[in-house]
């Protein structure tokens, strides 16, 4: 298991959900806080400049272990089930933009709130089919790249389609792409899940990556989730993918950073050689 930490770009609104902004500096410091990767928050391809990236990466040593579209959905305002077909062409284009970036970027794109949610007057089955449909076509498009996609379960206080992982299987195997995967987020999980070990132990096939938070969105280790059930139940779940850090940046971010680091990287080492 590797560590990563959610970083962005420094045009990304205040309310994107990570660490640090500014690519550079971002970079610098995940380096220098011991995490071997980065996730990059992005609202387009456009957001990066690849050959900067490359540079970057190479001269701090470290991975993107994801890219993350919490911006498609709350800077674009697009998503799958989108009730207009030309929003979701828009959508599925900037997924492809985002798809043909994460080739070259670590494999994975994960689906957050852009999934999209049952909109007033649409019922749970229309939203589900236009979720599927669009899904599908991301999916395709994707597999010619050997790109992954995530399927995140958000807790019902954020959205209202895929609220735990049992409802993200349920859907996923009605999308039938093998291309297609959970990304479990344990802060989520903690207020949806009926159990965080058994359900991560449950769908263990279809778990790719994971973010870790704890049950107050602070640095694991500063609130009461219990992260000793949660590797050893990856453990039993035979998960070797990236652990990613998704936190609020308090009391400041360098200190959230640290914390987190401090807390995690212990754990992988022990899990690494179990
Ligand atoms: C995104 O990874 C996430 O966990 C959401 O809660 C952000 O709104
Ligand atoms: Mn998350």
């Amino acid at each position: 298991m590797k560590l990563s930490v959610a970083i962005a770009g420094d045009q990304a609104p205040p309310d994107a959900f990570v660490v640090w902004r500014g690519f550079e500096n971002s970079l610098r410091k995940a380096a220098e806080f011991g995490y071997h990767g980065v996730e990059l928050a992005l609202k387009t391809a456009d957001d990066v400049d690849r050959r900067k990236l490359l540079g970057l990466l190479n001269q701090y040593r470290l991975e993107v272990s994801c890219i993350s579209t919490g911006q498609v959905f709350a800077v674009l305002g697009l998503y799958f089930t989108h009730p207009d077909a030309g929003k979701r062409d828009e959508v599925v284009r900037v997924f492809e933009g985002l798809t043909e970036l994460a080739a070259d970027f670590g494999g994975l794109l994960n689906v957050g709130r852009a999934r999209g949610f049952i909109a007033a007057g649409q019922s749970p089955a229309q939203a589900e089919d236009l979720f599927i449909e669009t899904t599908q076509r991301i999916c395709d498009y994707a597999a010619g790249r050997k790109v992954t996609i995530l399927i995140e379960p958000v807790n019902r206080y954020e959205i209202n389609l895929v609220n735990n992982m049992d409802e993200g299987a349920c859907l996923l195997a009605r999308v039938g792409r093998p291309n297609l995967g959970l990304m479990p987020d344990v802060f989520h999980m903690n207020i949806e899940d009926s159990h965080i070990g058994e359900s991560l132990i449950r769908h263990a096939n279809l778990i790719k990556y994971i973010h870790l938070a704890d049950s107050n969105r602070l640095a694991p280790g500063q609130g009461h989730l219990d992260f000793d059930d949660v590797f050893e139940s990856l453990a039993r779940a035979g998960f070797d993918g990236w652990a990613s850090i998704e936190i609020l940046p308090r009391p400041d971010p360098d200190t959230a950073a640290r914390q987190a680091a401090a807390f995690i990287l212990p754990r992988i080492e022990s899990y690494a050689r179990r």
